[in-house]
Protein backbone atom coordinates (compact mmCIF):
# COMPACT_ATOMS: atom_id res chain seq x y z
CA UNK A 1 0.00 0.00 0.00
CA UNK A 2 1.32 3.08 -1.09
CA UNK A 3 1.33 6.17 1.14
CA UNK A 4 -0.86 8.93 0.95
CA UNK A 5 0.97 11.37 -0.37
CA UNK A 6 0.26 15.42 -0.38
CA UNK A 7 1.59 18.14 -2.94
CA UNK A 8 4.79 19.18 -3.18
CA UNK A 9 4.97 22.58 -0.58
CA UNK A 10 1.35 21.38 0.68
CA UNK A 11 1.69 24.03 3.60
CA UNK A 12 1.47 21.90 7.59
CA UNK A 13 0.90 24.26 10.27
CA UNK A 14 -1.34 24.81 13.59
CA UNK A 15 -4.10 27.88 14.40
CA UNK A 16 -4.32 29.59 17.46
CA UNK A 17 -6.20 33.30 18.63
CA UNK A 18 -4.85 35.93 20.97
CA UNK A 19 -7.62 35.51 23.61
CA UNK A 20 -7.26 31.75 23.89
CA UNK A 21 -3.79 31.76 24.40
CA UNK A 22 -2.19 34.78 25.32
CA UNK A 23 -3.64 35.38 29.21
CA UNK A 24 -1.90 38.57 30.44
CA UNK A 25 -5.17 40.51 29.68
CA UNK A 26 -4.40 43.65 32.33
CA UNK A 27 -0.55 43.62 31.39
CA UNK A 28 1.99 46.15 29.55
CA UNK A 29 -0.93 48.46 28.59
CA UNK A 30 -3.82 46.09 27.17
CA UNK A 31 -7.04 47.39 27.23
CA UNK A 32 -10.51 45.96 27.71
CA UNK A 33 -11.86 43.34 25.26
CA UNK A 34 -15.54 42.45 24.82
CA UNK A 35 -14.67 38.80 26.19
CA UNK A 36 -12.69 40.53 29.30
CA UNK A 37 -16.45 41.97 30.18
CA UNK A 38 -18.86 39.90 28.93
CA UNK A 39 -20.48 37.78 31.47
CA UNK A 40 -19.81 34.57 30.17
CA UNK A 41 -16.26 35.51 29.20
CA UNK A 42 -13.84 36.61 31.70
CA UNK A 43 -11.46 33.29 30.98
CA UNK A 44 -8.90 35.10 29.11
CA UNK A 45 -6.54 34.89 32.47
CA UNK A 46 -3.85 32.90 32.82
CA UNK A 47 -4.96 31.01 29.33
CA UNK A 48 -1.63 29.14 28.50
CA UNK A 49 0.55 32.23 29.73
CA UNK A 50 1.53 32.48 26.05
CA UNK A 51 2.32 36.18 26.19
CA UNK A 52 5.12 34.74 28.51
CA UNK A 53 5.87 32.00 27.21
CA UNK A 54 5.94 32.34 23.57
CA UNK A 55 9.37 31.31 22.41
CA UNK A 56 8.75 28.19 24.30
CA UNK A 57 5.91 27.50 22.02
CA UNK A 58 7.84 28.36 19.19
CA UNK A 59 10.41 25.82 19.96
CA UNK A 60 7.67 23.48 20.22
CA UNK A 61 6.28 24.01 16.76
CA UNK A 62 9.59 23.90 15.68
CA UNK A 63 10.32 20.35 17.20
CA UNK A 64 6.95 19.39 14.96
CA UNK A 65 8.10 20.54 11.74
CA UNK A 66 5.11 23.23 11.40
CA UNK A 67 5.68 24.95 8.20
CA UNK A 68 3.32 28.13 9.05
CA UNK A 69 2.00 29.48 12.60
CA UNK A 70 -1.30 31.10 12.19
CA UNK A 71 -1.95 33.58 15.23
CA UNK A 72 -4.05 36.58 16.10
CA UNK A 73 -3.07 39.98 17.09
CA UNK A 74 -5.04 41.41 19.56
CA UNK A 75 -7.04 44.67 18.96
CA UNK A 76 -7.13 46.23 22.79
CA UNK A 77 -3.25 45.19 23.03
CA UNK A 78 -2.10 47.28 20.39
CA UNK A 79 -4.65 50.04 20.20
CA UNK A 80 -6.45 49.93 24.13
CA UNK A 81 -9.31 51.97 23.27
CA UNK A 82 -9.42 50.77 19.44
CA UNK A 83 -8.88 53.84 18.13
CA UNK A 84 -6.05 56.39 18.15
CA UNK A 85 -3.04 56.01 19.87
CA UNK A 86 -0.84 52.78 19.93
CA UNK A 87 0.42 50.37 22.28
CA UNK A 88 4.06 49.99 22.24
CA UNK A 89 4.96 47.26 23.81
CA UNK A 90 1.94 45.43 22.80
CA UNK A 91 3.05 45.53 19.13
CA UNK A 92 6.52 44.90 20.68
CA UNK A 93 5.17 41.48 21.93
CA UNK A 94 4.11 40.03 18.58
CA UNK A 95 7.11 41.58 16.57
CA UNK A 96 8.90 39.41 18.76
CA UNK A 97 6.92 36.64 18.29
CA UNK A 98 7.27 37.33 14.14
CA UNK A 99 11.05 37.45 14.63
CA UNK A 100 10.86 34.20 16.77
CA UNK A 101 8.75 32.24 13.94
CA UNK A 102 10.93 33.65 11.21
CA UNK A 103 13.81 32.07 12.86
CA UNK A 104 12.50 28.84 13.46
CA UNK A 105 11.68 28.67 9.79
CA UNK A 106 7.74 29.19 10.56
CA UNK A 107 5.72 31.28 7.99
CA UNK A 108 4.09 33.77 10.70
CA UNK A 109 0.28 33.90 9.47
CA UNK A 110 -1.22 36.88 11.23
CA UNK A 111 -5.22 37.19 11.98
CA UNK A 112 -6.31 41.02 12.71
CA UNK A 113 -9.55 40.30 14.31
CA UNK A 114 -10.61 36.89 15.98
CA UNK A 115 -13.26 38.47 18.01
CA UNK A 116 -11.87 40.15 20.46
CA UNK A 117 -12.87 44.03 19.68
CA UNK A 118 -11.61 46.71 22.28
CA UNK A 119 -14.49 46.99 24.83
CA UNK A 120 -13.92 51.27 24.58
CA UNK A 121 -15.63 50.36 20.90
CA UNK A 122 -18.41 48.18 21.95
CA UNK A 123 -19.20 51.42 24.19
CA UNK A 124 -19.73 53.63 21.22
CA UNK A 125 -22.68 50.28 19.56
CA UNK A 126 -19.56 48.14 18.43
CA UNK A 127 -20.19 46.17 15.54
CA UNK A 128 -23.49 47.52 15.21
CA UNK A 129 -21.81 51.06 14.66
CA UNK A 130 -20.79 51.91 10.84
CA UNK A 131 -17.65 53.48 11.93
CA UNK A 132 -16.12 50.41 13.78
CA UNK A 133 -15.38 49.17 10.20
CA UNK A 134 -13.30 52.47 9.40
CA UNK A 135 -11.46 52.06 12.85
CA UNK A 136 -10.42 48.00 12.14
CA UNK A 137 -8.87 49.57 8.97
CA UNK A 138 -6.49 52.40 10.80
CA UNK A 139 -5.65 48.96 12.98
CA UNK A 140 -4.78 46.55 10.37
CA UNK A 141 -2.80 49.30 8.93
CA UNK A 142 -0.65 49.83 12.41
CA UNK A 143 -0.36 46.48 12.08
CA UNK A 144 0.90 46.25 8.93
CA UNK A 145 3.22 49.30 9.27
CA UNK A 146 4.81 47.23 12.36
CA UNK A 147 4.61 43.55 10.83
CA UNK A 148 4.15 43.91 7.37
CA UNK A 149 8.15 43.15 6.30
CA UNK A 150 7.86 39.82 7.81
CA UNK A 151 4.75 38.52 7.51
CA UNK A 152 3.23 37.73 4.37
CA UNK A 153 -0.13 36.18 4.81
CA UNK A 154 -2.80 37.90 6.72
CA UNK A 155 -6.29 37.45 7.00
CA UNK A 156 -8.41 40.31 8.24
CA UNK A 157 -11.45 38.73 9.87
CA UNK A 158 -11.76 35.16 11.44
CA UNK A 159 -15.05 34.12 11.06
CA UNK A 160 -17.95 36.87 10.74
CA UNK A 161 -21.02 34.15 11.22
CA UNK A 162 -20.05 33.54 14.75
CA UNK A 163 -18.77 36.65 15.57
CA UNK A 164 -22.02 38.40 14.11
CA UNK A 165 -25.00 35.80 14.94
CA UNK A 166 -23.43 34.43 18.25
CA UNK A 167 -22.23 37.67 19.39
CA UNK A 168 -25.47 39.56 18.73
CA UNK A 169 -28.12 37.20 17.91
CA UNK A 170 -27.93 34.31 20.31
CA UNK A 171 -26.05 36.18 22.27
CA UNK A 172 -24.04 33.23 23.57
CA UNK A 173 -20.92 34.98 22.77
CA UNK A 174 -19.64 38.34 23.53
CA UNK A 175 -20.76 40.79 23.43
CA UNK A 176 -24.14 39.06 23.95
CA UNK A 177 -26.37 40.82 22.19
CA UNK A 178 -29.46 39.03 21.53
CA UNK A 179 -31.33 41.44 18.12
CA UNK A 180 -31.81 39.87 14.92
CA UNK A 181 -31.83 43.21 13.25
CA UNK A 182 -28.27 43.90 15.44
CA UNK A 183 -26.96 40.13 13.88
CA UNK A 184 -27.63 41.55 10.37
CA UNK A 185 -26.48 44.89 10.69
CA UNK A 186 -22.94 43.72 12.64
CA UNK A 187 -22.05 40.99 9.87
CA UNK A 188 -22.68 43.78 6.96
CA UNK A 189 -20.34 45.93 9.18
CA UNK A 190 -17.57 42.76 9.50
CA UNK A 191 -18.20 42.40 5.88
CA UNK A 192 -17.18 46.26 5.24
CA UNK A 193 -14.35 46.06 7.67
CA UNK A 194 -12.90 43.23 6.30
CA UNK A 195 -13.11 45.67 2.55
CA UNK A 196 -11.99 48.27 4.02
CA UNK A 197 -8.94 46.54 5.99
CA UNK A 198 -7.97 44.66 2.42
CA UNK A 199 -7.96 48.08 1.03
CA UNK A 200 -5.73 49.13 3.64
CA UNK A 201 -3.14 46.32 3.40
CA UNK A 202 -3.59 46.63 -0.39
CA UNK A 203 -1.76 50.06 -0.34
CA UNK A 204 0.41 49.33 2.44
CA UNK A 205 1.47 46.54 -0.17
CA UNK A 206 1.26 43.81 2.09
CA UNK A 207 1.49 40.10 0.33
CA UNK A 208 -0.95 37.50 0.52
CA UNK A 209 -4.30 38.85 2.30
CA UNK A 210 -7.95 37.08 2.58
CA UNK A 211 -10.39 36.24 5.14
CA UNK A 212 -11.03 33.36 7.03
CA UNK A 213 -14.44 31.92 6.95
CA UNK A 214 -16.42 29.12 9.15
CA UNK A 215 -18.16 27.03 5.98
CA UNK A 216 -20.50 24.18 6.61
CA UNK A 217 -22.10 21.61 4.14
CA UNK A 218 -25.86 22.23 4.59
CA UNK A 219 -28.01 18.78 4.06
CA UNK A 220 -31.30 17.20 4.92
CA UNK A 221 -30.58 14.16 6.98
CA UNK A 222 -31.04 11.77 3.65
CA UNK A 223 -28.69 13.75 2.14
CA UNK A 224 -25.91 12.78 5.11
CA UNK A 225 -26.40 9.05 4.61
CA UNK A 226 -26.75 9.16 0.53
CA UNK A 227 -25.77 12.45 -1.29
CA UNK A 228 -27.56 11.22 -4.35
CA UNK A 229 -30.96 11.19 -2.48
CA UNK A 230 -33.14 13.86 -3.71
CA UNK A 231 -34.80 15.95 -0.52
CA UNK A 232 -38.43 17.33 -1.07
CA UNK A 233 -38.97 20.61 -1.81
CA UNK A 234 -39.43 21.37 1.21
CA UNK A 235 -36.75 20.10 2.57
CA UNK A 236 -34.44 21.71 0.03
CA UNK A 237 -35.83 25.20 0.07
CA UNK A 238 -34.66 24.40 4.45
CA UNK A 239 -31.63 23.88 3.17
CA UNK A 240 -31.30 26.67 0.79
CA UNK A 241 -31.92 28.98 3.47
CA UNK A 242 -29.62 27.75 6.36
CA UNK A 243 -26.91 27.55 3.38
CA UNK A 244 -28.06 31.37 2.99
CA UNK A 245 -27.22 32.41 6.33
CA UNK A 246 -24.40 30.35 7.10
CA UNK A 247 -22.05 30.37 3.87
CA UNK A 248 -23.47 32.37 0.85
CA UNK A 249 -24.06 35.53 2.99
CA UNK A 250 -20.33 35.39 3.46
CA UNK A 251 -18.94 33.82 0.45
CA UNK A 252 -20.99 35.89 -2.35
CA UNK A 253 -19.97 39.17 -1.16
CA UNK A 254 -16.36 38.60 -0.52
CA UNK A 255 -15.77 36.26 -3.61
CA UNK A 256 -18.82 37.93 -6.16
CA UNK A 257 -19.32 41.54 -4.66
CA UNK A 258 -23.13 40.38 -4.02
CA UNK A 259 -25.73 39.22 -1.62
CA UNK A 260 -27.33 36.71 -2.41
CA UNK A 261 -31.00 37.60 -3.69
CA UNK A 262 -32.65 34.98 -1.26
CA UNK A 263 -30.71 36.68 1.15
CA UNK A 264 -31.52 40.04 0.48
CA UNK A 265 -35.11 39.59 1.42
CA UNK A 266 -34.59 37.74 4.39
CA UNK A 267 -32.52 40.67 5.57
CA UNK A 268 -34.70 43.63 4.44
CA UNK A 269 -37.48 41.88 6.11
CA UNK A 270 -35.64 41.18 9.31
CA UNK A 271 -33.57 44.13 9.36
CA UNK A 272 -33.88 46.40 6.92
CA UNK A 273 -31.49 47.29 4.35
CA UNK A 274 -30.40 50.98 5.52
CA UNK A 275 -27.28 49.50 7.01
CA UNK A 276 -26.17 48.18 3.31
CA UNK A 277 -24.51 51.36 1.06
CA UNK A 278 -23.69 51.87 -2.38
CA UNK A 279 -20.12 50.72 -3.10
CA UNK A 280 -20.06 48.79 0.08
CA UNK A 281 -20.13 45.53 -2.13
CA UNK A 282 -17.61 46.56 -4.16
CA UNK A 283 -15.00 47.43 -1.52
CA UNK A 284 -16.57 43.72 -0.08
CA UNK A 285 -15.58 41.76 -3.32
CA UNK A 286 -12.36 43.52 -4.13
CA UNK A 287 -10.13 40.23 -4.91
CA UNK A 288 -8.87 38.02 -1.89
CA UNK A 289 -5.33 36.00 -2.42
CA UNK A 290 -6.62 33.13 -0.38
CA UNK A 291 -9.75 31.91 1.66
CA UNK A 292 -9.52 30.86 4.70
CA UNK A 293 -12.08 27.53 4.87
CA UNK A 294 -12.69 26.47 8.67
CA UNK A 295 -14.31 23.09 8.78
CA UNK A 296 -15.36 21.63 12.11
CA UNK A 297 -18.67 19.72 11.03
CA UNK A 298 -21.67 19.97 8.55
CA UNK A 299 -24.77 21.42 9.35
CA UNK A 300 -28.68 18.63 8.91
CA UNK A 301 -31.74 20.10 8.64
CA UNK A 302 -35.34 19.57 6.93
CA UNK A 303 -38.31 21.39 7.11
CA UNK A 304 -40.96 21.41 10.04
CA UNK A 305 -43.58 23.86 9.61
CA UNK A 306 -44.39 25.58 13.02
CA UNK A 307 -40.74 25.47 14.20
CA UNK A 308 -39.40 28.79 15.80
CA UNK A 309 -36.06 30.31 14.27
CA UNK A 310 -33.03 29.71 16.36
CA UNK A 311 -31.66 32.62 17.17
CA UNK A 312 -28.47 32.26 15.82
CA UNK A 313 -30.04 31.99 12.44
CA UNK A 314 -32.35 35.11 12.02
CA UNK A 315 -34.92 33.86 10.02
CA UNK A 316 -34.79 30.37 10.25
CA UNK A 317 -38.38 29.58 11.17
CA UNK A 318 -40.39 26.61 9.92
CA UNK A 319 -36.52 24.72 9.88
CA UNK A 320 -35.42 22.11 12.06
CA UNK A 321 -31.74 21.50 12.91
CA UNK A 322 -31.43 17.90 13.28
CA UNK A 323 -29.23 16.23 15.56
CA UNK A 324 -27.56 12.94 13.84
CA UNK A 325 -26.66 9.32 14.33
CA UNK A 326 -23.34 10.07 13.71
CA UNK A 327 -20.36 9.48 16.10
CA UNK A 328 -20.02 12.70 17.87
CA UNK A 329 -17.06 14.83 19.33
CA UNK A 330 -16.85 15.91 23.09
CA UNK A 331 -18.98 19.11 22.53
CA UNK A 332 -21.33 17.03 20.33
CA UNK A 333 -20.77 17.81 16.99
CA UNK A 334 -21.08 15.24 14.28
CA UNK A 335 -17.76 13.64 12.66
CA UNK A 336 -18.57 14.00 9.11
CA UNK A 337 -15.21 13.97 7.45
CA UNK A 338 -17.03 13.53 4.21
CA UNK A 339 -18.46 16.82 4.41
CA UNK A 340 -14.69 18.51 3.88
CA UNK A 341 -14.99 16.62 0.47
CA UNK A 342 -18.35 17.92 -0.01
CA UNK A 343 -17.63 21.71 0.73
CA UNK A 344 -14.54 21.96 -1.31
CA UNK A 345 -16.07 20.41 -4.04
CA UNK A 346 -18.77 23.20 -4.40
CA UNK A 347 -16.19 25.71 -3.33
CA UNK A 348 -13.93 24.26 -6.50
CA UNK A 349 -17.20 24.11 -8.64
CA UNK A 350 -18.39 27.95 -7.78
CA UNK A 351 -15.46 29.32 -7.32
CA UNK A 352 -12.94 28.19 -9.35
CA UNK A 353 -9.94 30.87 -8.80
CA UNK A 354 -10.16 31.03 -5.65
CA UNK A 355 -7.02 29.83 -3.91
CA UNK A 356 -7.57 27.59 -0.84
CA UNK A 357 -6.28 26.57 2.81
CA UNK A 358 -8.08 25.09 5.65
CA UNK A 359 -7.00 26.89 8.01
CA UNK A 360 -8.64 25.19 10.49
CA UNK A 361 -10.21 21.46 11.54
CA UNK A 362 -9.68 19.54 14.57
CA UNK A 363 -11.68 18.51 17.67
CA UNK A 364 -12.18 18.31 21.74
CA UNK A 365 -12.26 15.29 22.91
CA UNK A 366 -11.55 13.92 26.49
CA UNK A 367 -7.89 12.78 26.65
CA UNK A 368 -6.33 9.79 28.82
CA UNK A 369 -3.43 11.90 30.54
CA UNK A 370 -1.19 9.29 32.01
CA UNK A 371 2.48 9.44 33.66
CA UNK A 372 3.75 7.79 30.12
CA UNK A 373 1.63 9.78 27.65
CA UNK A 374 -0.98 11.78 26.33
CA UNK A 375 -3.48 9.47 24.62
CA UNK A 376 -5.86 11.00 22.14
CA UNK A 377 -6.27 8.54 19.79
CA UNK A 378 -10.00 9.99 19.21
CA UNK A 379 -7.92 13.18 17.59
CA UNK A 380 -5.24 11.32 15.50
CA UNK A 381 -8.44 9.54 14.24
CA UNK A 382 -10.65 12.95 13.50
CA UNK A 383 -7.23 14.44 11.82
CA UNK A 384 -6.20 11.62 10.11
CA UNK A 385 -9.71 10.88 8.26
CA UNK A 386 -10.50 14.63 7.40
CA UNK A 387 -7.27 14.54 5.59
CA UNK A 388 -7.92 11.80 3.75
CA UNK A 389 -11.08 13.53 2.64
CA UNK A 390 -8.71 16.32 1.80
CA UNK A 391 -6.83 14.34 -0.14
CA UNK A 392 -10.19 13.15 -2.50
CA UNK A 393 -10.59 17.02 -2.88
CA UNK A 394 -6.50 17.57 -4.11
CA UNK A 395 -7.28 14.55 -6.31
CA UNK A 396 -10.26 16.16 -7.81
CA UNK A 397 -8.86 19.54 -8.47
CA UNK A 398 -9.13 21.65 -5.46
CA UNK A 399 -6.74 24.26 -5.37
CA UNK A 400 -5.91 23.78 -1.30
CA UNK A 401 -2.62 25.01 -0.35
CA UNK A 402 -2.35 24.11 3.19
CA UNK A 403 -4.28 22.23 6.43
CA UNK A 404 -3.97 24.24 9.66
CA UNK A 405 -4.91 22.54 12.71
CA UNK A 406 -7.23 23.51 15.70
CA UNK A 407 -5.30 24.14 17.29
CA UNK A 408 -1.65 23.64 19.00
CA UNK A 409 -2.24 24.32 22.24
CA UNK A 410 -5.37 23.26 24.78
CA UNK A 411 -6.76 26.87 25.65
CA UNK A 412 -9.58 28.69 26.32
CA UNK A 413 -12.89 28.00 24.47
CA UNK A 414 -14.43 30.95 24.95
CA UNK A 415 -17.45 30.74 26.94
CA UNK A 416 -17.15 27.58 27.69
CA UNK A 417 -13.68 28.27 29.11
CA UNK A 418 -11.36 25.92 30.29
CA UNK A 419 -12.78 22.35 29.78
CA UNK A 420 -13.09 22.17 25.91
CA UNK A 421 -9.45 20.34 24.86
CA UNK A 422 -8.61 21.22 21.21
CA UNK A 423 -4.54 20.52 21.63
CA UNK A 424 -2.44 18.61 19.66
CA UNK A 425 -0.23 19.83 22.73
CA UNK A 426 -2.10 19.04 26.23
CA UNK A 427 -0.98 22.39 29.30
CA UNK A 428 -1.38 21.67 32.73
CA UNK A 429 -3.94 24.22 34.43
CA UNK A 430 -1.61 24.41 37.54
CA UNK A 431 1.83 24.65 36.14
CA UNK A 432 1.65 25.56 32.32
CA UNK A 433 3.68 22.02 31.35
CA UNK A 434 2.99 21.71 27.92
CA UNK A 435 3.50 17.90 26.89
CA UNK A 436 2.75 16.44 23.68
CA UNK A 437 -0.16 14.61 23.17
CA UNK A 438 0.14 11.16 20.83
CA UNK A 439 -1.67 13.27 17.88
CA UNK A 440 0.75 15.80 18.05
CA UNK A 441 3.80 13.10 17.53
CA UNK A 442 1.54 11.40 14.84
CA UNK A 443 1.27 14.75 13.06
CA UNK A 444 4.75 15.89 13.41
CA UNK A 445 5.07 12.09 11.13
CA UNK A 446 2.90 13.07 9.05
CA UNK A 447 4.41 17.00 8.40
CA UNK A 448 7.80 15.15 7.72
CA UNK A 449 6.93 12.55 5.05
CA UNK A 450 4.49 14.96 3.42
CA UNK A 451 1.45 12.41 3.95
CA UNK A 452 -0.22 9.81 5.81
CA UNK A 453 0.90 7.25 7.23
CA UNK A 454 -0.22 3.18 6.12
CA UNK A 455 -2.70 2.08 7.45
CA UNK A 456 -5.51 3.53 9.41
CA UNK A 457 -5.41 5.27 13.09
CA UNK A 458 -8.01 2.67 14.83
CA UNK A 459 -10.30 4.65 16.88
CA UNK A 460 -11.21 2.52 20.26
CA UNK A 461 -14.03 0.72 20.00
CA UNK A 462 -16.19 0.20 23.12
CA UNK A 463 -14.54 -3.10 23.51
CA UNK A 464 -10.88 -1.64 23.30
CA UNK A 465 -11.99 0.71 25.95
CA UNK A 466 -13.59 -1.71 28.77
C1 LIG B 1 -13.74 28.09 15.72
O1 LIG B 1 -15.10 28.32 15.66
C2 LIG B 1 -13.03 29.29 16.27
O2 LIG B 1 -12.39 30.02 15.25
C3 LIG B 1 -12.06 28.99 17.37
O3 LIG B 1 -11.72 30.15 18.05
C4 LIG B 1 -12.64 27.94 18.29
O4 LIG B 1 -11.84 27.71 19.42
C5 LIG B 1 -12.78 26.68 17.50
O5 LIG B 1 -13.51 26.88 16.34
C6 LIG B 1 -13.44 25.55 18.28
O6 LIG B 1 -14.75 25.87 18.62
O7 LIG B 1 -23.35 22.33 17.40
O8 LIG B 1 -23.05 20.65 15.69
O9 LIG B 1 -24.30 22.66 15.21
C7 LIG B 1 -15.90 27.20 15.33
C8 LIG B 1 -17.28 27.56 14.85
C9 LIG B 1 -19.59 27.20 15.17
C10 LIG B 1 -18.23 25.35 14.50
C11 LIG B 1 -20.60 26.26 15.70
C12 LIG B 1 -19.29 24.38 14.97
C13 LIG B 1 -21.64 24.24 15.72
C14 LIG B 1 -21.72 22.80 15.39
N1 LIG B 1 -18.28 26.60 15.23
N2 LIG B 1 -20.59 24.99 15.02
S1 LIG B 1 -23.22 22.06 15.96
Amino acid sequence: MSTARFPEGFVWGVSTSAYQIEGATTEDGRGPSIWDVFPGGRNGDPACDHYRRHADDVRLMKDLGMAAYRFSVSWPRVMPTGRGRLNGPGLDFYDRLVDELLAAGIAPYATLYHWDLPQALEDEGGWTSRDTAHRFADYARAVHDRLGDRVGTWFTLNEPWVAAFLGHGSGVHAPGRSSAAEAFTAAHHMLLAHGLGLEALRSAGAGRAGILLNLSPVLTPGQLGDMESRPSEEDAAAVARIDALHNRQFLEPVLRGRYPADLLALIERTAGLGHVRDGDLDLIGRPIDLLGVNYYTPTVVQARPGAVADPAFPGSEDVLFCSVPTAVTAMGWPIVPSGLTLLLRRLSREYPETEMMITENGADFVDVVTADGIHDVERTSFIEEHLRALRVSLEEGAKVRGYLVWSLLDCVEWADGYRRKFGLVHVDLETQRRRLKDSALWYRDVIARNGLPDGRTRRPTLETVA
